[in-house]
């Protein structure tokens, strides 16, 4: 069969390419909040039933009459930060640069929640660093204690009170945010909105009781929201609802060890383990299991 000729095909479906270029701020499952190339704010609908868009996506839309419009279409996404349960996916964002995992010293975080958060940005290819938030509250030793061993393996990790320091957590994060598109994520009731608010003073975003967010199972921010952090829109900043389950389910067992700092060191150490599909349980020749010998903590 041959393909039509490129100025034949233009002619019977046009393309996308001059349809304005938007940003998804904010999706509400049904529809999403464009930020247009002007800078405007445009309810859109996707084309179709159903759409992929997620907060993060550069799309092709259209106006649609009114003051609302279309998605025709998603361009290509540089990465895609999602959570993979049994049964279902849960997209966070896309285009991130990087993410900060914000916990509190209340309520107390679970690591395997905070480890699975940091092993499925780095199988998105994104850099990730951990917030402590709350040093405020008097559980913040058993909370670095706890945290420890995650800086030992390399992970980067800021704290604060956003409460009684907000400014030294201003002085930390800012270098950091600067130049690139930063996601939160973390447990309900860390102060990821407390944080969006300082950093955006306009942002309004809502923040919750703890108490009430907790008893109730409830989150205070119900959808991923994009912000800005600097008038020339070089830097984003986008804040999340809480998450209480984070499946890996999309991340194969064997690919682990590449996706944590500190069994990426054992394998350099160690010269790697003997076996190309090592569970790093029970094989001969692990390098996992060598560096964990090794370590002093080892038992
Ligand atoms: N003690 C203390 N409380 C804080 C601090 N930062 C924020 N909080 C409180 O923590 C509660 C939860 O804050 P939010 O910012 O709504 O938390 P969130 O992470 O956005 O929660 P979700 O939207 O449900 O995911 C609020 O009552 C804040 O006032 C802090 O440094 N110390
Ligand atoms: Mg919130
Ligand atoms: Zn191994």
């Amino acid at each position: 069969m041959s393909r039509p000729g490129s100025r034949e095909r233009r002619a019977l479906q046009p393309t996308r390419d001059h349809l304005d270029l938007g940003l998804v701020v904010r999706g509400h499952g049904r529809h999403y909040l464009v930020e247009t190339s002007e800078g405007a704010r445009v309810l859109c609908h996707p084309r179709g039933k159903k759409s992929d868009a997620v907060v993060g996506d550069r799309v092709r839309w259209q106006p649609t009459g009114s003051d609302e419009g279309v998605i025709e279409a998603l361009e290509p996404r540089r990465n895609l930060l999602y959570r993979q349960d049994e049964w279902r996916s849960k997209s966070f964002a896309a285009n991130v640069d990087q993410l900060l995992v914000l916990v509190a010293v209340e309520p107390v975080f679970s690591e395997s929640l905070l480890t699975r958060a940091l092993v499925a940005a780095a199988a998105a290819g994104i850099e990730a660093r951990i917030g402590l938030n709350k040093t405020d509250l008097p559980g913040v030793a058993q909370a670095r204690a706890r945290l420890a061993p995650y800086v030992a393996m390399g992970v980067p990790m800021f704290e604060w009170s956003l409460s009684a320091d907000p400014q030294a957590a201003l002085a930390l994060l800012q270098p950091w945010l600067a130049g690139k598109t930063t996601l939160v994520l973390g447990p309900s009731g860390t102060g990821k909105s407390t944080l969006t608010n300082l950093l955006i003073p306009d942002a309004q975003a809502q923040v919750g009781e703890i108490s009430v967010a907790l008893n109730s199972g409830r989150h205070t921010t119900t959808h991923t929201q994009w912000y800005w952090l600097d008038a020339e829109k070089t830097a984003g900043w986008l804040d999340s609802p809480g998450f209480q389950t984070f499946g890996i389910q999309h991340v194969e067992p064997m690919q682990l060890a590449t996706l944590l700092p500190d069994f990426v060191a054992a394998q350099q150490v160690h010269g790697g383990c003997r076996f190309a599909n090592c569970t790093h349980r029970q094989e001969p020749g692990c390098a996992v299991q060598a560096a964990r010998a090794a370590s002093p903590k080892a038992g």
